[in-house]
């Protein structure tokens, strides 16, 4: 990880905690993320518990509806085509993603993320196919979400026609470190992107991963990016880099998981008004440290054993962890609030 540290100036008065505002500054990040840890916590308990008084978790579950063979280089992922480490497989039908979407909404998700390992959208079959499936899925209830590399606005549009709420497209890190992480694309194609998603209607999930031998500087900078938008993302992943055998990163040393915890909190900080999402990593965090970045502003999970390609923890101990804390999983859709309440117990 590169040392350089900019000088930390006071961090913003407290007062101001909790407006949401679009003219972040490095700096003010910076000052946020070098608070002492629970001066941090406690101002983003503050802010969290304003804005999402009702305890409640997200429940997110993904799905790989097309694995592998991805022609883009990014370090960090098991499904490019650069490294072999996964192997590539065939697009799933609508039918088999429908049956494991009605599987994760009994198992009390309230969304439902289909990912493709493509640089892009195309105009073609495999493309009518992931609509049909966002239509199948928003039939069952579900909120859907879609993760499929550049797309441009007519296409942003066909998605936001067939129902789609979210569409998952992560700025990964800071302008700078990205040329360090991904050779085949360049950062303002994903704010493009972002753009085009936005403009289409559909609500934006934007984020990215620690642990990537980036400085804090570079985390705070990715934090900006995204809280400059006009429009904050209504969702922001975090991930810990999962190190992935046959990947550049694999042979990284993994994160202290207290620098999850910064990052979540400086999140909810920055976005006051977004979900953050605790999101790849949690299989190599402790109950306590995924409570505690919870309790510094985290309110989504992933939920399921299986992330696109890695493994996430079973839903029994993540039931487990829920009940145990007194938290809530978000209801699914408006009136169906008992019928998820109860799959976690
Ligand atoms: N191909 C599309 C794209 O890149 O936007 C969608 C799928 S891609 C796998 C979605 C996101 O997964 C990436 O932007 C990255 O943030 C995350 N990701 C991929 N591999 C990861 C890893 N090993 N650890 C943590 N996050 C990872
Ligand atoms: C996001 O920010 N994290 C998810 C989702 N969006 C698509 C992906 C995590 C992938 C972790 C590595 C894998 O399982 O392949
Ligand atoms: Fe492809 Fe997305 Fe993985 Fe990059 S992160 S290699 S674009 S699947």
């Amino acid at each position: 990880m590169s040392t350089e540290i900019s000088p930390a100036p006071a961090a913003q008065p407290r007062e101001n905690d909790g407006i949401v505002r679009s003219d972040w500054t490095l700096a003010q990040a910076r000052a946020l993320h070098e608070l002492p840890l629970f001066e941090l916590i406690d101002r983003a308990r503050s802010v969290h518990l304003n804005q999402h008084p009702d305890n409640e978790v997200q429940l997110c579950t993904l799905l790989s509806v097309k694995t592998g063979g991805c022609p883009e280089d990014c370090s960090y992922c098991p499904q490019s085509s650069h490294h072999q480490a996964v192997k590539g497989e065939k697009m799933m039908s609508v039918e088999e993603v429908l049956d494991a979407a009605r599987r994760s909404k009994e198992q009390g998700a309230t969304r439902f993320c289909m990912g493709a390992a493509w640089r892009e959208v195309s105009d073609n079959p495999a493309f009518d196919r992931v609509i049909e499936m966002v239509k199948g899925v928003k039939a069952l209830g579900l909120e859907s979400c879609v993760t499929l590399g550049m797309l441009n606005e007519h296409q942003a549009q066909r998605l936001a026609e067939a129902g789609l709420d979210a569409y998952n497209h992560n700025l990964d890190t800071s302008r700078d470190f990205y040329k360090s992480i991904i050779s085949t694309r360049q950062f303002d194609q994903r704010l493009n992107t972002l753009n085009n998603v936005r403009n289409a209607g559909i609500t934006v999930c934007s984020g990215g991963i620690i642990g990537m031998g980036e400085s804090i500087d570079d985390r705070c900078t990715m934090l900006v990016e995204l809280a400059k938008l006009e429009k904050h993302p209504e969702s922001v992943p975090v991930n810990a880099l999962v190190r992935v055998e046959g990947t550049p990163l694999a042979d990284l040393p993994p994160i202290d998981p207290m620098e999850l915890v910064r990052m979540i909190a400086v999140a909810r900080l920055m976005m006051p008004e977004a979900k953050v999402r605790l999101s790849a990593g949690r299989s190599e965090l402790s109950r306590e440290a995924q409570l505690m970045c919870m309790y510094a502003g985290a309110n989504s999970i992933f939920y399921g054993d299986k992330l696109l390609t890695t493994p996430n923890p079973e839903e029994n101990e993540d039931a487990d962890l829920i009940r145990a804390a007194g938290l809530k999983p978000q209801a699914p859709v408006p009136g169906e609030k008992k019928e998820a309440a109860s799959a976690a117990e």
